[in-house]
């Protein structure tokens, strides 16, 4: 029953590894002629290395933070992350077998990312994020089924099956989307932790978007007006090295999204993103500065992402080598090890775990298999457009 958790895109096909081992300097810059020099491919297995490096440095302050967690947190947390990587594994299935129409990105390799930082808000606190949404929709407590039926586009999907693997949204769950223009989200997270100011909720916004949306101006703009009017806004860029198949360092002329925090005076972390707890650390000192003293935090968390941009993806901009080299740090391996180490679950627990997920997975399916579409009445509903 032990599962791998080593999915490799079938795009990937490439052997040969151009390493470049091509590296920033102090201030993160990486020159433009230096990435043409080294080639075609960015493979920086130095990275993985130095990641690995630095997570042996902390490793007893991350067994120290699992020891002080609630046992039923963690478990919630492994289990959320589990059910993100098969609830995904499934949709690229199904996906493949025409049942689910349209674009689909999926989140595998980033489950530390979402789970450790939602699990870290409060239920009436606010999220928002791009259209790699599924599994974060699912932590902030959206079924499933309704998940798996929005996937479908069925009428019992969470958006009765009008959104659609980029827009899972619920009022109910204070999660606002699943946006499809990249950096959009931004202006939204802003915007509900002016909100949550402006009316005196007490509630905090957090934010998610890839590196890549880090050049677009609605980030500065959005920075700049935070520190401004000091919002309780949690600003979360999910660097996965690349924007669809641009790897970040032929993209970004200052290559740490952390620092350019700095450049609006706010608070600002790089985070490992395939440490759960490391995440979650983070994520609370972040909640704890938005709520306790309306300020901003923007936290850059590294991850890989394992897939394709989308489904559609050929994938002909990296090697199989450089997704096997990332994956040697998965996140749900290195959490399951920790627990092990620090004397929290066994292995009969993980196994408990996964058939649980598995079922849960499968259950979704028949949902959103046996969900009706739509129905015709729902064609004008909620559509947002003027007769011409
Ligand atoms: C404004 C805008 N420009 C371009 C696109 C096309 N596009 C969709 S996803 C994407 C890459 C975004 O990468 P990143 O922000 O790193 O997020 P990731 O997909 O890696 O999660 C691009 C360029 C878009 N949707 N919106
Ligand atoms: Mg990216």
């Amino acid at each position: 029953m032990r599962r791998r958790f080593l999915v490799l895109p079938k795009a990937a096909t490439q052997k040969q590894t151009k390493s470049t081992s091509q590296r920033a300097d102090k201030n993160g810059r990486v020159t433009a002629t230096a990435a043409a020099a080294s080639g075609n491919g960015f493979t920086d297995f130095v990275e993985v290395e130095e990641a690995k490096a630095e997570y042996k440095k902390r490793r007893k302050t991350q067994l120290g933070l699992i020891r002080k967690t609630d046992k039923k947190l963690l478990r919630q947390m492994l289990y959320e992350m589990v059910l993100g990587r098969v609830f995904e594994e499934k949709s690229a299935e199904v996906y493949r077998m025409g049942k689910i129409g349209g674009f689909c990105h999926l989140y595998i390799g980033q489950e530390a990312i979402g789970v450790g930082a939602l699990t870290a808000l409060e239920p009436n606190d606010m999220a928002v994020t791009s259209y790699r949404d599924h599994v974060q929709a699912m932590i902030r407590g959206i079924s499933p089924e309704s998940v798996m039926a929005e996937l479908y586009g069925k009428g019992t999907g969470c958006v009765r099956g009008k959104g659609g693997s980029m827009h899972m949204f619920s009022r109910e769950h204070e999660f606002y989307g699943g946006h499809g223009i990249v950096g959009g989200q931004i202006g939204v997270g802003t915007g509900m932790a002016y909100a949550a100011k402006y009316k005196g909720t007490g509630q905090v916004a957090m934010c998610f978007f890839g590196e890549a949306a880090v050049n677009q101006g609605i980030f500065h703009e959005s920075l700049n007006m935070a520190a401004l009017w000091k919002l309780p806004a949690i600003y979360i860029c999910e660097n996965n090295v690349y924007g669809m198949g641009t790897s970040q360092k032929r993209a970004m002329s200052i290559a740490s999204v952390a620092k350019k925090g700095d450049a609006y005076g706010i608070a600002n972390e790089f985070v490992d993103g395939m440490d759960v707890m490391a995440v979650r650390d983070a994520c609370l000192r972040a909640i704890e500065r938005a709520r306790k003293d309306s300020l901003p935090t923007l936290l850059e968390i590294r991850a890989y992402r394992y897939m394709g941009h989308s489904m559609s993806d050929p994938g002909n901009y990296r090697t199989r080598d450089e997704i096997v080299k990332y994956q040697e740090r998965d996140p749900i391996r290195l959490f399951q090890d920790s627990l092990k180490e620090a004397g929290v679950f066994t292995d009969k627990d993980f196994d408990k775990i996964h058939q649980e997920v598995v079922e849960v997975v499968d259950k979704a399916l028949k949902f959103a298999d046996e969900s009706a579409l739509p129905d015709d009445s729902e064609l004008l509903t909620d559509v947002y457009a003027s007769k011409p």
